[in-house]
């Protein structure tokens, strides 16, 4: 058969990179097809991430890779996402992994900490040495964070928080954690270490979507913290808002990832799978399939480094980031669906990825933002009209 390319490839996207930025997504995507792709489907199916592997992603630099000093790699935001596409093609869950330990974890505590507490977490964030993980959703309060019910009181010159925490990526592994929560002054955040006294931590189980990552419930009983604790940067919602405009911009990058490994996977099993005596691929019904999925798989990617090179320009505004979230989510999670049908039976299984990918999606479209809030964060930009409430 003649060599064909791949789908991006007909875009030829990676005219529009910097050779530092294929450097990184290579990089990448050859440790995710060598030290993670072979054991994804054993992890998911037992629905466990190896806590080593903070390590490894630390070695590698892609912890914080975006932030500056601390550690952290220092790169721009398109290599940041390159890198997220290139874990997410592995699984969602890697690239989950390092959105929360980097653009949540860390970004809160390189924005809106101390002197003392950047000291304190970031290095050791950063090489993977500590893990961290971030709570603003609360079993009551995912959409709409505002009315959370986790309170922070003064007594004397130390907080007690108490609260539960709902649905919190690598709660159970995390050394410390970003926890949101209501004071008499509005919402600030606190980093707690999560020995603490009166700190729980239980995992989520029988989860159908993102089984290779650790998803937990915060309890906090009565846990006492000293003032320093306190994040001295972060007043109000705004504050954990503009941490999540970090991780949702990865997850722009990211979700294409997993369908650009679908869509791959699948055009290797179509032009080898024979039905109707010939190969499936060169059937029409196919290859109509085949078409509109790498046309959304490179408009995609289009957006996705066009608002990079926004976000390094000049900074890049939540309703873009929203447009990406919105837009890549949704068509990754439909390229992932419509792959899985090409495979026939054997897309049901883990043998091959769509619909792994597939159902961890589904999470990806519920997390860092509802599609439905995202249209509404649009609608909102288009109309100047809010309509949350
Ligand atoms: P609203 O009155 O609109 O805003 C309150 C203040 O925040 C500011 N703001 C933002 N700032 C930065 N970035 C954004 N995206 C911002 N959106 C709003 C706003 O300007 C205002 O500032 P100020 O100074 O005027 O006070 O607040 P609202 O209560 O009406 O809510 C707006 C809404 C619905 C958009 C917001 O609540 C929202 O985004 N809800 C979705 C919640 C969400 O995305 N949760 C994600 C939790 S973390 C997670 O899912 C991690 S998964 C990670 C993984 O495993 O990869
Ligand atoms: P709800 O807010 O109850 O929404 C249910 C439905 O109602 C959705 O379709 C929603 O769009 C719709 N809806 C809500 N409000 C409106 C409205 N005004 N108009 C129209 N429709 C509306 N959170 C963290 O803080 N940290 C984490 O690390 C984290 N990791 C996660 C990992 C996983 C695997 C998952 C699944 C979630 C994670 N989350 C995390 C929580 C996630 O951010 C929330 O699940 C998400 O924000 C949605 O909140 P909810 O689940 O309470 O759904």
């Amino acid at each position: 058969m003649t060599s064909t390319p791949a789908p991006l490839e007909l875009f030829d996207t990676a005219r529009l990179l910097e050779d530092d930025e294929r450097e990184i997504a290579a990089t990448v995507r050859k440790f995710v097809d060598t030290q993670l792709k072979p054991h994804v489907a054993d992890w998911f199916e037992s629905a466990t991430l190896p806590r080593e592997l903070g390590r490894k992603f630390g070695e590698l630099g892609l912890l914080g890779m975006h932030l500056q000093g601390y550690g952290c790699a220092g790169t721009n935001a398109v290599s940041y996402g390159l890198a997220c596409m290139e874990l997410e093609a592995g699984d969602s869950g890697f690239r989950s992994f390092v959105s929360v330990q980097g653009s949540l974890s860390m970004f809160s505590i390189h924005r809106f900490g101390s002197d003392e507490q950047k000291d304190e977490w970031l290095p050791r964030l950063a090489a993977g040495e500590a893990i961290g993980c971030f709570g603003l959703t609360e079993p009551d309060f995912g959409s709409n964070p505002a009315g959370m019910r986790t309170r922070a009181r003064r007594d004397g010159d130390d907080w007690v928080l108490s609260g539960t925490k709902m649905w919190i990526t690598n709660g159970n592994l995390a050394d410390v954690a970003t926890v949101w929560a209501q004071t008499d002054d509005g919402i600030r955040g606190f980093l707690v270490p999560t020995d603490t006294p009166g700190f729980t931590a239980n995992p989520i189980h029988r989860k159908l979507s993102l089984r290779a990552s650790v998803t937990s419930e915060l309890v906090l009983d009565e846990v006492r913290l000293p003032a320093t604790a306190q994040l001295p940067h972060a007043t109000g919602l705004g504050a954990p808002l503009s941490c999540l405009n970090e991780a949702r911009f990865g997850i722009v990058f990211g979700a294409l990832g997993a369908a650009r490994d679908c869509l791959e996977t699948t055009l290797d099993y179509t032009r080898t799978r024979e039905v109707f005596d010939k190969p499936l691929a060169g059937f029409q019904l196919t290859q109509e399939k085949l078409a509109n999925m790498t046309v959304e798989l490179g408009k995609g990617m289009l957006l996705a480094i066009h608002l990079g090179r926004i976000k390094d320009a000049d900074g890049v505004s939540p309703e873009q980031v929203s447009l990406g979230k919105l837009n890549n989510v949704r068509e990754a999670l439909a390229i992932a669906r419509e792959c899985r049908t090409l495979l026939g039976g054997s897309g049901i299984t883990l043998e091959y990825s769509p619909l792994r990918h597939a159902n961890n999606l589904e999470s990806v479209l519920t997390y860092e933002g509802t599609s439905e809030m995202h249209m509404l964060a649009i609608g909102k930009a288009l109309t100047g009209l809010p309509a949350f409430r």
